[in-house]
């Protein structure tokens, strides 16, 4: 019996998974149904339309169908295409940094400040650079919270300030430094032209030519931020889509006492 949906083992449903060469499911094991959709900069017409099935079939995709088309501009169209992709991969050979921590709810955060701080701790977030995007860092920061998480602010034991958006790496220390921060927070949204990797990477020089680096906990978030690109780029850990404020005070809080940050500076 498996004992869980990612068991390693077989499961007891289908006798023809193979996890060294695993495909989509469509409505059959090993089908490689994929939904795909995209924009041309093309007119919509029968020339676009194949021109979005040839590339759906350099793409790998085998018998691709375009679902839907539509016109989105006189020189811009939309296709849905619908196919089997013929590439696999082996999942038993794919390594995350996962970050493995057991939530806390507000409240055990709450408590465990109380056992292991003799003061408050102060975290400080923003969403930094060009970055407008300001729903990220609310739902993490913001006292009333999001999809039924409490944010930061409203922890007792915690003094979080949310310096809002496109707030300069400068600006971003030096609000850290005035505030004596123990945690920063870094929102990233904008992914275009990785000008999030270009941003998180300055921040982390100027931390380290302040000296600042080792004395902060420095966390990334945002919808494309997976814990393995925040650890890459000099971060100490990064959370996507799914997590929220006590995720991150869970993880900030233990990290702090692991690193003997608790007591008064
Ligand atoms: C709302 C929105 C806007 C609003 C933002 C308003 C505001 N006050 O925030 C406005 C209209 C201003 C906007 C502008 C732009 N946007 Co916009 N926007 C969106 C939209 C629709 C929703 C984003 C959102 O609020 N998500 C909800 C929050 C809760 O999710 P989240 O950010 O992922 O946050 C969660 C986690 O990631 C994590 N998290 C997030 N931050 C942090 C930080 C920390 C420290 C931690 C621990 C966790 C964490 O916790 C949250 C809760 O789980 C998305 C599309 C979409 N549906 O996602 C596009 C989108 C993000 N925008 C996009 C773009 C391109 C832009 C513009 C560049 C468009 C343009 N050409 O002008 C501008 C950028 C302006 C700028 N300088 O930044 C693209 C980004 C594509 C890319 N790869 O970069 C998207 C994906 C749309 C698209 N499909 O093209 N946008």
């Amino acid at each position: 019996m498996s004992s869980g949906l990612y068991s390693m083992e077989k499961r007891d449903f289908d006798t023809t998974l193979d996890l060294t060469k695993i495909k989509p499911y469509g409505d059959t094991m090993n089908d490689g149904k994929v939904q795909m959709s995209f924009t041309l900069p093309v007119p919509c017409n029968e020339k676009g339309v194949e021109a979005a099935l040839l590339l759906a079939k350099q793409m790998g995709f085998v018998a691709p169908a375009v679902a839907f088309s539509g016109s989105l501009d006189k020189q811009f169209s939309y296709y849905v295409v619908y196919g089997a992709t013929s590439y696999t991969v082996d999942y038993t050979a794919i390594k995350v940094q996962a970050l493995e921590i057991n939530t806390m709810d507000m409240h055990e955060c709450e408590k465990y400040i109380e056992e292991h701080f003799d003061r408050d701790v102060v975290i400080v977030g923003a969403s930094t650079g060009t970055d407008a995007h300001t729903v990220g860092i609310d739902a993490i920061m913001n006292m009333k919270g999001y999809a039924g998480h409490y944010g930061l602010e409203r922890y007792k034991g915690i003094e979080a300030y949310n310096l809002g958006s496109q707030i300069p790496n400068e600006e971003f220390i030096q609000k850290a430094i005035e505030l004596k921060a123990d945690v920063l927070l870094v929102s990233q949204t904008v992914t275009q032209k990785d000008v999030h990797i270009q941003n998180m990477t300055n921040l982390v020089e100027l931390l380290e030519a302040e000296g600042l680096r080792d004395k902060v906990i420095l966390i990334a978030g945002g919808a494309r931020i997976t814990n393995d690109l925040a650890k890459e780029l000099g971060y100490d850990a990064g959370f996507g889509p799914g997590k929220y404020a006590d995720d991150v005070a869970t993880y900030a809080l233990e990290e702090m006492v692991a690193r003997g940050m608790a007591k008064k500076k």
